[in-house]
């Protein structure tokens, strides 16, 4: 039995997002917007099959994809490059390879006592995330 990351999480901190953002080319005044988003996170999980919603005031991103399995993703509302995404278990850490034409790019989630925590990487930049539930 794999962990369950189902529920609905908002974020609590949010450490070198700015840096993740820059790395991944998002303009000054996107920047300044998002940085301000205190986004929710809906996970929906059923084995190794995920749907992950992340909404905000200004942005939402809809993720769905089965452990193994590689995809393609397109990072809509995002810095909107496409890439192939391929997640994984690495024990019980969910953890994404984004392949495209950043180096470096993915993130991991893990549960932590009762917290999300996701780090989100791209090439020398990590960005770690703090969710607690709603
Ligand atoms: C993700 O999480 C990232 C989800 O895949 C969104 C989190 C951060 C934003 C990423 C890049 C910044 C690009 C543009 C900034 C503009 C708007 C920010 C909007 C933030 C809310 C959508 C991994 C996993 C499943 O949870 O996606």
């Amino acid at each position: 039995m794999p962990v369950d990351f189902s529920g609905t999480w908002n974020l609590v901190s949010n450490d070198n997002f700015e840096g993740y953002m820059v790395a991944l080319g998002i303009d000054f005044a996107t920047r300044k917007i998002a940085k301000m988003l205190k986004p929710q996170k809906v996970i929906k999980q059923d084995g190794d099959s995920f749907h992950v919603h992340t909404t905000s005031s200004f942005r939402d991103y809809l993720l769905e994809f089965k452990v193994g399995e590689e995809f393609e993703e397109d990072n809509k509302g995002l810095d909107n490059r496409k890439c192939k995404s391929l997640v994984t278990w690495e024990n019980d850490k969910l953890v994404c390879v984004q392949t495209g034409e950043k180096k470096n790019r993915g993130w991991t989630h893990w549960l932590e006592g009762d917290d999300l925590h996701l780090e989100l990487r791209c090439e020398n930049q990590v960005c770690r995330q703090v969710f607690k539930r709603a």
